[in-house]
Order: C-alpha cells, then structure tokens, then sequence
C-alpha cells in the first residue's frame, strides 16, 4: 500500500494553485521601487529633448543650480568627464547617457536635476536652457538609406551612413531553384508597426551609494538584476562584490525592463557623486516616448508553391529600424533576433532570409514586448503570408496549414535556418481548435450572411515558437553565456526557500517554483517560498524574458531539488538502517523496499540533516544547480479568432476567439490560462488599438494613455481555452515556455479574421493597428493601407 502524498492537495505540479504574490498585490501591500523610502533619499528628474534631431548649441544650468532644494545638476559634459556620457548597448552599439553634441530623437535624456523632492527637480529642468539647431529628420528605412541623407550616428567612426548591419541565413541558391519550380508564387509585403509594452509601472531606480562601506545598492525595475550588476560593474567600474542590485516588487514588464536606462546610470553617478540615496520614477509620458520599444520591421516575402498546397520554398527581407542606438536585448550572435524561427512549425524544405537594420531619430528600441527576440514579427508575418498563399491557391486556408504543418512523427525536426523543434502535435492542436470554433458552420454562415450583405471572416494563427534561451554553446549576451541557476535550502523543520537567478515581473513564480520543488521532494508548497530578485542573495542568472524562466530557471530549480533529495535518500537509509540501495521514493517518502510500510518522511530526513546525519556526512540539506539547457523548447499555439466587420463604417467586432495552447506539462495551469489571456489582449489591443508612431518631424505621436489606449474589461472579448499536452523530451518536468505564445501568435489570428472578412476585394494587407478608417478605406478604395510612419500630419 503507498502511502504517497496526493501530489494535487500539496500543491505540486498541475495544482492550481492560487498565486502566494497575489496575498499582498491584491491587498495593495506590493513593494514597488516607489514604495521605497530611504532616510535622506533626494529625487531625480530628467529634461528630454523636444526635437527629434538637432545640434546642441548650447545648455545653461545656472538658472536650474539657482533654485533653492537643487543639490544637483547633471549634464552630456559632466557625465563625459567620468566617462559616462556615453555607455555601451547589449547589441555591441553605444548609447547616449545625456547627450553630447547632438540629440537624436524626441525625448531623449539631455540633463538631469537632483533635488529634495521631484517637483523642485522638474521645475528646475524646465529652467534649463538648451539652445539647438534642427536637423533633418528620418523615421523610416527608406529615409535612412536615401541618397543624400543625414548621417544619424556621425558620433561612430566608421559609420559612413545609417546602416547598422546586413544579415542573412539559410540556403540562397537552393531557394532561388526552389522557386524556379513553383507552379504559384505567393507575396506579401506588410509594416509590424512600433508597440510599446507600457506595463503599468514605468522605469526607475534608487541608487544608494555608502562612502563609509564603499558599497553601492540600487533598487530597480529590472527583469534582469545580475545582468545590470555586471552592467554597472563594467561602466562605472566598480568592483561587482561592492553592487548590490535589488529588483523589488514589479508592476508589469512585458520586457520593458529589460534594457539599461539612462536614468539608472544618472541616479547612480548622482549618489555617489552626493553621497546620498537619489530615487528617479519616470512618468507616463517619458516611458512611452523613451524606453524599450518594440517591433517597427518591414517585412517582404514569398512562397514557391505547389498547387497541391505544399510549400517548396519561402524567401523574405525584413528592414528593422533600430532607432538611434542599436541598443536591442539579443542574443549576440543573431543581429535580427530569432527572426529565423519563422515557419519553423511548416515542413519548408529550404528558406533564405536578409535583413538590413538602420538607424532613425527614433528612441532606441527593437525588441521589447513580450517577444523572445523577434519572434513575434517572425510568426506575425508567417501567418498572414500563410493566409494569404491560401487564398492565391483557392485552398481552404485551415487545409492548407494542416498540409504543411510538421508531422508528430517528425520530431526532433530540423527547420530550413537550423533550428531543431522539440517536439508538438501540431494537427491536434488544429483539430480541437476547429472544432471548437466550428468551422463548417462558420464558413456557412459567413456564405448566407454575405449573400444578406453582412461580412464575417475567420482568421487562423498556428505558430511555434523557440523560448529559453539558451544553450550555452549558441546564446550569449555581451558573452556571457545564457543559462540560470537556482539554490535551494531545506530548513531543519522540513520548510524551505528557493532562489533563482530570474525576476518575475506578475508571472506568478513565487507560485510556482514552490509547486516544482513539491513535486521533486513532496514538501507541501505552502512550506515553500520563492526569492528572486536581490544579487547579494539570488545564484547567478540572465533574468526573465523570452519566458525562458520555466525552461531555465525552473529547469534549475527541478535539478537542484533532485540535488538534495539524492542526499536525503543518504539520510533516509541511515534512519531506517538499511543500504542506500534498499531505499525506494514515493512522493514525500522514502521506505524499505522490501518493507513498504517502513519509512521515513522528507520532513523526517531534513531534521536528521542537522541533528543526526551519519559519520562523515556534511550536515546541513540544501543545494544548486546551474542549468544549461541543451535546446530551446518549442510550445505550439493554434489560435482562431470570428469577426463581423461592418462595411459603412469598418467597425469590426469579435464574434469568438479560441485558444489551443500545448506548452508541454503544465506547471499551474491556472497561471498558465492567465498567461494565455493577458497574451491575447494584449493581441488584440496591438491588433486595433494600440497607436504609437510619428511624425515627420520625429514628434512621437501617442505617447500617452489617452492616444495609446489599454484594453480594459470593457472591450476585450471573451477567451475560450483549450490544452493539448506533449511533454518537452529534453526539460526535467517535461514544460515549455509559455509567457508571450498569445501575444506572439495572437495578432496575426485577429488581423486575419478581418481581412478574411474583406477577402473578395482583392486587398492584400491593412497595416496593424487595424483602425475602423483603415478598414474603411480599403473597403472604399479597394486598395492595401500602410501604416508606415510618418504618419499624415493633415489629420
Ligand atoms: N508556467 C507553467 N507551466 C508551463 C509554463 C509556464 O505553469 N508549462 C508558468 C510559469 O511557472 C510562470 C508563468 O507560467 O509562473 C510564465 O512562465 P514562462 O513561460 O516561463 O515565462 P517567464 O516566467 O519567463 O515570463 C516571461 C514572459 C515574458 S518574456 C513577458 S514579456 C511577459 C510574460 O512573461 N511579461 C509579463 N507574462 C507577463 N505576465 C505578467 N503578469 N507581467 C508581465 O510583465
Ligand atoms: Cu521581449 S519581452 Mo519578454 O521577452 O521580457
């Protein structure tokens, strides 16, 4: 008889249990950056440009130094004379702390103000007098690369122009054949436009420099803590054991926490500079005109195809702008992200991919947004060229995926640009979600309501997507090489504390990793808690984006708590004085093989660590592990959006969405569904609502939350979710990444559906967000609508 525990009412995997963070969110008793308040704390604001590009003629502080409360003004020349006026990106580019000679985009840092509270500091700003000559501007890449243009970065030798790299992969000749062979040719040419994560909480930090301790402490909103103390340690050059990054609570970072700020560093020259704690919050407007954008690719590609539906060949070009500094979040060795994941759920025999990258007088950005490195352009693009070759064949469009889509049998499966999936059952997917929608009777209904002069349209988006990053051998960043680490430490009375080297941002780990180590040990998860976030405390890790926290971190924290069950199986044959060899494992328990009912609890081998291990033994039960994962995991989503699209005013309303999501074993599938949801929102907002772009000018248009809206409860449609679960071969729970699948595949599944609506007049493609006077227009006039800055400024 096993005397197992019930690995669901311990809260181990697949519990769902609810969120331990949410005890204090939900309450209002977060812990955000601005929540802190440290005894003598002086605050910080920032002056950013007004123009997008100009000479910096001159900038006079002393009407700013005069105002009584001013401890501090900071300017381009200051920094420069630490060396700090310029700091280097994650993409090997630089970046402007406070501008020096020229300012590049709108918004962009120009001096800060250190005082008693952050009125008096804005106030001073505005005293600042900065005197600039405007320079012609450029918001798109065909501007950057026109003869004659403006060269942006005339601070780099070697930058001739404003291209900042060519890049290609995969099998040029042999597409190129491929094609050649075609009985149809399908194109598609489209603008992802520029989006912006806009968590709720905006960027900041609290740099506290002790001259006594020679230690420096700063909180912020990082995602990646151990990444910006290496960061730090390199530019400011200060020894690594003397910085201590602390990333307290997060409001949301859908990866705009990623990137290294300016602000960070100002707050951090300003302490040590005062000898005192200097706290610097942006606001609103600062973070939507500043930080981590995300997207803004051109993409052009065709399928070679057969007229039987099979794909022979898909060839594309993506023109990315960067923005001012190439300051992307990437693994070193791709200059495009993984962009080269595209089609990677399709049996494509053979594939060639270019991409150019250019500079603009846009803030840096490139790949922010719950994203994993481009993929979300990657399997955008993938699906409206999927539907679109549909239509150019006369196929049905779900047919024409199910005949390209990798086959289950077909697993390890090597895509034409290298990579190796894991794993999927991707017809399934397909299958549940066709008929959860109700295809037949849709495509129906949308034949008789079409005859009554009504316009339905479904839109389709199947993808894999490449999460958790890396293996070592081929992901790095600044080479440091990306994989993570979690310590675990089992406490006398059986209770524990796991650490990670990732930063949840909302996700929920302190949940979850809890639930892991309750499966791996049988302590009930509640004995369990979860600390991330502090590298004076935390092991090692690259941080959390790209969702690579559960097939990294949470691969570690699974290895680590095998680590120490190893070790209270020593424990375990000691008290029960039996060989090592005799003792079996039941969740929560160990016991004599040949005497079942002889055993001792996990509890009862913890408290034996400390109190009474065998001669020789280490005391103590606690390990870590470092976890270098052999592939990235690959979960499939098939998502299935109905809408009606009205023809007078190009309002179009969701009739139903649907999801399938397979991300391997569920840890909590009610985070997992929330996961999947907040994706699709987001989704859905990108799709039609959301609208930052700019001028010709360079003016930032929709740099607040009155312009770029967020979806409310109000006009976010209703989800119906489905699972299907194949087990990631190569992870030590069997899960994939999850975090951005809806967000990545989500788009193209509502884009989709509309122009499945308007599919008999021959439009090709209405650039997200896919406004009503968009879809007006193409009904009207019978013709593609770019989105592509700049936008009209006649309104
Ligand atoms: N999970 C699970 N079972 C799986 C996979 C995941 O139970 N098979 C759980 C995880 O344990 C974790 C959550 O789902 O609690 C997300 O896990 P994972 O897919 O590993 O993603 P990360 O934790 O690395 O989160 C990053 C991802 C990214 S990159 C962005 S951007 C994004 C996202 O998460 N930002 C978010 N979701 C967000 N959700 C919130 N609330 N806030 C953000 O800023
Ligand atoms: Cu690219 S947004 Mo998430 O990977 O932090």
């Amino acid at each position: 008889m096993t005397k197992a525990l019930d690995e669901i009412k311990i809260g181990g995997l697949g519990s769902s249990r609810k969120r331990v963070e949410d005890n204090r969110f939900i309450r209002g008793k977060g812990n955000y950056t601005d929540d802190i308040v440290l005894p003598g704390m002086l605050h910080m604001e920032i002056l950013r440009s007004p123009l997008a590009h100009a000479r910096i003629k001159s900038i006079d502080t002393s009407r700013a130094w005069d105002i009584p409360g001013v401890h501090l003004v900071l300017t381009g020349e200051m920094m420069a004379t630490r060396n700090l006026a310029w700091m280097p990106t994650l993409s090997y580019d630089t970046q402007a702390v406070l501008a020096t000679d020229k300012v590049r985009f709108q918004g962009q840092e120009v001096a800060c103000v250190v005082a008693d509270d952050p009125y008096i500091a804005k106030d001073a700003c505005e005293a600042i007098q900065v005197e600039y000559e405007p320079l012609p501007v450029i918001v798109n890449p065909q501007q950057a690369t026109a003869d004659g243009a403006p060269v942006i970065r005339d601070d780099k030798e070697n930058q001739p122009d404003n291209v900042i790299y060519n890049w290609e992969v995969g099998d040029k000749d042999g597409t190129e054949r491929a094609f050649a062979q075609a009985d149809k040719i399908s194109t598609l040419s489209l603008h992802y436009p520029r989006s912006h994560p806009s968590p709720i909480e905006c960027c900041g930090s609290i740099a506290d420099f002790n001259r006594a301790t020679s230690k420096l402490t700063v909180y912020m909103t990082t995602q990646a803590p151990h990444i910006i103390r290496a960061a730090v340690a390199l530019v400011a050059e200060l020894p690594e054991h003397m910085i201590r990054i602390i990333s307290p609570d997060i409001g949301g970072g859908f990866g705009n926490k990623v990137p290294v700020y300016p602000g960070y560093v100002c707050s951090i020259l300003a302490s040590i500079l005062l000898e005192r704690p200097v706290k610097w919050i942006e606001d609103k407007t600062g973070n939507l005109i500043s930080t981590g954008f995300a997207r803004d690719v051109y993409l052009e590609g065709e399928l070679a195809l057969r007229n039987d539906g099979k794909i022979l060949a898909m060839r594309m070009h993506t023109d990315a702008d960067h923005g001012a500094f190439f300051s992307d979040a990437q693994p070193s060795k791709f200059k495009i992200g993984l962009m080269h994941s595209t089609f990677a759920c399709y049996d494509v025999p053979v594939a060639h991919l270019t991409a150019r990258g250019t500079y603009s007088n846009k803030a840096p950005g490139g790949v922010a947004y719950r994203c994993s490195f481009r993929v979300t352009e990657a399997m955008f693009f993938q699906e409206r060229m999927m539907q679109q070759a549909a239509y150019d064949l006369g196929l049905d469009q779900a047919e024409f995926r199910r005949v390209n889509l990798v086959r289950d049998d077909d697993f390890p499966h090597r895509t034409p640009f290298g990579f190796l999936t894991d794993s999927g059952q991707y017809a399934k997917c397909l299958d549940v979600g066709l008929e959860a929608i109700g295809y037949q009777d849709f495509l129906r209904q949308k034949e008789e309501a079409r005859a009554r002069g009504r316009r339905l349209g479904i839109g389709i988006s199947t993808m894999t997507e490449p999460l958790g990053a890396g293996n070592s051998r081929e992901y790095d960043i600044l080479g440091i090489k990306m994989f993570d680490s979690a310590e675990l430490r089992v406490h006398l009375t059986g209770k524990a504390i796991v650490r990670t080297g990732a930063r949840g941002q909302g996700q929920g780990h302190e949940t979850t990793w809890a639930q892991i180590v309750s499966h791996e040990l049988g302590l009930p998860a509640d004995d369990i808690v979860v600390e991330e976030g502090d590298t004076d405390t935390a092991p090692f890790g690259m941080g959390t984006y790209a969702s690579r926290s559960t097939p990294v971190a949470g691969a570690a924290v699974a290895m680590a708590a095998r680590k120490v069950r190893a070790k209270a199986r020593r424990l375990a044959a000691h008290l029960l004085e039996v060989s090592e060899e005799d003792v079996e494992w039941e969740l929560g328990r160990f016991y004599v093989r040949s005497a079942p009912d002889h055993g001792v609890t996990i509890q009862e081998c913890a408290m034996a660590a400390y109190s009474n291990m065998p001669d020789g033994m280490e005391p103590g039960l606690e390990a870590s592990a470092y976890y270098d994962p052999p592939n990235l995991t690959w979960p499939f989503a098939c998502y299935i959006v109905t809408v009606e699209v009205d023809p007078d005013t190009g309002v179009w309303d969701v009739l139903n969405v649907v999801a399938v999501d397979d991300c391997g074993v569920r840890i909590n599938p009610m985070i997992v569904e929330g996961q999947i949801m907040g994706g699709l929102t987001e989704a859905y907002a990108m799709s039609n609502m959301q609208f930052i772009t700019f001028d010709a000018e360079g003016n930032c248009v929709g740099s607040n939350y009155m312009d770029y809206l967020l979806p409310t409860a109000w006009e976010t449609p209703g989800f119906e979710l489905h699972e299907v679960v194949t087990p990631c071969p190569h992870h030590p729970i069997g899960a994939k990444g999850v975090g951005e699948c809806a967000a990545v595949g989500g788009p193209a599944a509502y884009v989709n559906a509309v122009m499945d609506a308007i599919q008999d007049t021959g439009v090709r493609n209405i650039d997200m967000p896919v406004l009503p006077d968009r879809v007006w227009e193409a009904l009207t006039f019978r013709r593609d609508v770019s989105g592509a800055p700049p936008v009209r400024s006649d309104g």
